[in-house]
C-alpha cells in the first residue's frame, strides 16, 4: 500500500532530492537544464505567480504551449504555489478553450507566446494571460522576480493539484481532478514496478504534456527517478527516430500509430540506446508488437491508462509481456471484467473492464461521474476478456462492437489481422447500418505510399486469417485516419451517422 504524509506538495517532492548538477530536461537544440537550474526557474515562476499576479492556493491556472522545459517548469511552479494546473493541448481551438476555462473556472493562464492567439480569441471573462518564451515586456520570463528559494505551499495530500480534460473520442469535455498524492502514486506504481527507470535514463516521446500519458511519461516519471527527459516540440515519428539516435534516448513513450510509422521508415538510425518502449493511448496490436520486436529486439510495454485514472493501470514488461494482451493489474491496482450489473463474468468471456486502485475518477461537477464510478469500481468503457492465467486482453471500446447478422465482431480483432498485411499501415474497422444484417463490417484503410488499392487482394488475405463473417464487406482507402489531438482514433467519424 502507498503511504504519503498528510501534508504533501508533489511538485516540491519531485524536485527535492536529485543533486543539482544532474540533467533534468534537454531539448532538441541541445539545451540542458540541470536539476539546480530547474529548481531555480520553478521558484522564480512561483514568485511571479504569487507575489506578481496574486495567485492563491486553489486558483486554477491554464497552461498551454508546445512541449518545452518552460512548460514543464510552469506546471511544477503552479503546483508548488498550491494552485491547480489545467494543462491543455496546443491544438485546442478557441471554442474548446473557452469551454474548458468555464468548466474549470480558470482565472490565470501561462501560455507560450506561440500559442497565445487562440487563447486570446477564446475571450474568457476575467482571464489574466501571461506569456512566456517571447520578448514582450509582460513576458513571464522578463518579469523581475525574487531569486530567493520559494517555500512550497503546505498543501494536503488530498488537495487538488491538476485538472486534466478528456473529451474521450467525442462529447463535451470532462475535467478530471487529481490530487497531489495521485501524482506520486502513478510514479510509485506503474513507473516504479513496471517501467523501473534508472537515474541515467533519458526519457522521450510523443504525447504532449496536456495529455496525462505525456505528463507522466515525460515529467513525473523521470523526475521521480532523478533521470532526465528530452522534451521535443515536434515529436512525430519522423522526428522521434533521429532524436532517439542523437540524444541516446533510453525510455520511449508513444502510441501504436507512431510505432507503426517508425517501422515504415528505413532503418537508418542507430536507436540501440533504447531499453524501454511504452505504448498506450490505444490498444497495441500483436502485429505491431512483433514487428517492433523483430526490428529492435525490444519488448514493448503495452499499457492501458485513462485521464480519469491519471496513468497506466494494466500492463506488463520483460518476460511477462504477452503480445496481443495488455497484461496484468499494475501493483496497487485491481481489475475485473463485469457485466452490466457489475457481476464478474467468467474468464474467457467479454465484459466491461472495471478497475480500482490508488487513483480514482473525480469529474469536476459532471453527472457522468455516476456512469464511470459504480460501486467503487471505475468502468473505463473498454470491453476486455480476462484469460484464465489472469491476463487482460482488449476486445474493443464498449461502444465499438459490431453486430452483424447476429455475430459479435470486435473491430480491433479485424484491424489486427489487416495490419499483418505488408501493404497496410493503418486501419479502422467499423460497423455500417444495413437493413438485412443490422450492420456490415467496413474497413477504412491507409496503404503504404505508392501501393494500389486492391480490395479483393485484402479480402483474400483476410480469409486465411479470420472467420469469414468477420471479413469486411467493404474497404475504403484513405490517406489518414481521423484522430483526436492526443492521437486517439475517432471511430465515430467513420460511421455514416457521424457529424461531418
Ligand atoms: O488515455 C489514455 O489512453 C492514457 C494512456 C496512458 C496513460 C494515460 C492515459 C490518459
Amino acid at each position: 500500500e502507498l503511504r504519503y504524509p498528510e501534508r504533501l506538495n508533489c511538485a516540491a517532492e519531485l524536485l527535492a532530492d536529485t543533486p543539482g548538477e544532474r540533467p533534468a530536461f534537454r531539448t532538441a537544440t541541445g539545451d540542458v537544464w540541470t536539476y539546480g537550474e530547474l529548481r531555480a526557474r520553478v521558484d522564480r515562476i512561483a514568485h511571479v505567480l504569487t507575489s506578481g499576479l496574486g495567485v492563491v492556493p486553489g486558483n486554477r491556472v491554464l497552461l498551454r504551449g508546445p512541449t518545452t522545459p518552460w512548460l514543464a517548469a510552469c506546471w511544477l511552479a503552479v503546483l508548488k504555489a498550491g494552485a491547480v494546473a489545467v494543462t491543455v493541448l496546443a491544438q485546442q481551438r478557441p471554442h474548446e478553450l473557452s469551454t474548458i476555462c468555464s468548466i474549470a473556472r480558470v482565472q490565470y493562464a501561462l501560455c507560450d507566446i506561440r500559442s497565445v492567439d487562440d487563447l486570446a480569441k477564446a475571450e474568457v471573462p476575467g482571464l489574466r494571460i501571461v506569456t512566456y518564451g517571447g520578448d514582450a515586456p509582460d513576458d513571464l520570463l522578463r518579469r523581475d522576480a525574487s531569486a530567493e528559494p520559494f517555500a512550497p505551499v503546505d498543501t494536503a495530500a488530498d488537495d487538488v493539484a491538476l485538472i486534466a480534460f478528456t473529451s474521450g473520442t467525442t462529447g463535451r469535455p470532462k475535467g478530471c481532478m487529481h490530487v497531489h498524492r495521485d501524482v506520486l502514486a502513478i510514479a510509485d506504481t506503474f513507473s516504479k514496478h513496471v517501467l523501473r527507470p534508472r537515474a541515467e535514463d533519458v526519457f522521450a516521446g510523443s504525447p504532449p504534456l496536456g495529455f496525462t500519458f505525456g505528463l507522466g511519461g515525460l515529467v513525473v516519471f523521470p523526475l521521480r527517478a532523478g533521470a532526465s527527459a528530452l522534451l521535443l516540440e515536434q515529436a512525430g515519428p519522423r522526428q522521434l527516430l533521429p532524436a532517439i539516435a542523437e540524444h541516446r534516448v533510453s525510455v520511449l513513450f508513444t502510441a501504436p500509430t507512431a510505432y507503426r510509422a517508425m517501422l515504415a521508415e528505413p532503418a537508418a538510425y542507430d536507436i540501440s540506446s533504447l531499453r524501454r518502449c511504452v505504448s498506450a493511448g490505444e490498444n497495441l496490436p500483436a502485429a505491431t508488437w512483433r514487428a517492433w520486436y523483430d526490428r529492435t529486439g525490444l519488448r514493448v510495454i503495452n499499457g492501458i491508462g485513462a485521464t480519469e485514472l491519471l496513468h497506466i493501470f494494466i500492463s506488463a514488461a520483460d518476460d511477462d509481456v504477452r503480445p496481443g494482451s495488455t497484461g496484468v493489474p499494475v501493483p496497487g491496482w485491481q481489475a475485473r471484467v463485469v457485466d452490466g450489473a457489475g457481476r464478474t463474468v467468467p474468464d474467457g468471456e467479454p465484459g466491461l473492464l472495471a478497475v480500482r486502485g490508488p487513483v480514482g475518477c473525480r469529474y469536476l461537477s459532471d453527472p457522468r461521474q455516476r456512469e464511470y464510478v459504480r460501486n467503487g469500481w471505475n468502468i473505463t468503457g473498454d470491453t476486455y476478456v480476462r484469460d484464465s492465467d489472469g491476463y487482460f486482453r482488449f476486445v474493443a471500446r464498449a461502444d465499438d462492437m459490431i453486430i452483424s447478422a447476429g455475430y459479435n465482431i470486435a473491430g480491433p480483432e479485424v484491424e489486427d489481422a489487416l495490419l499483418r498485411h505488408p501493404d497496410v499501415v493503418e486501419t479502422a474497422v467499423v460497423g455500417r447500418p444495413d437493413a438485412a444484417r443490422g450492420q456490415v463490417v467496413v474497413a477504412y484503410t491507409v496503404l503504404r505510399p505508392g501501393v494500389r488499392p486492391d480490395s479483393d487482394g485484402l479480402r483474400a488475405f483476410l480469409t486465411s486469417e479470420l472467420a469469414p463473417y468477420k471479413c469486411p464487406r467493404e474497404f475504403v482507402f484513405l490517406d489518414a485516419l481521423p484522430r483526436t489531438a492526443t492521437g486517439k482514433l475517432q471511430r465515430f467519424r467513420l460511421r455514416p451517422d457521424a457529424d461531418p
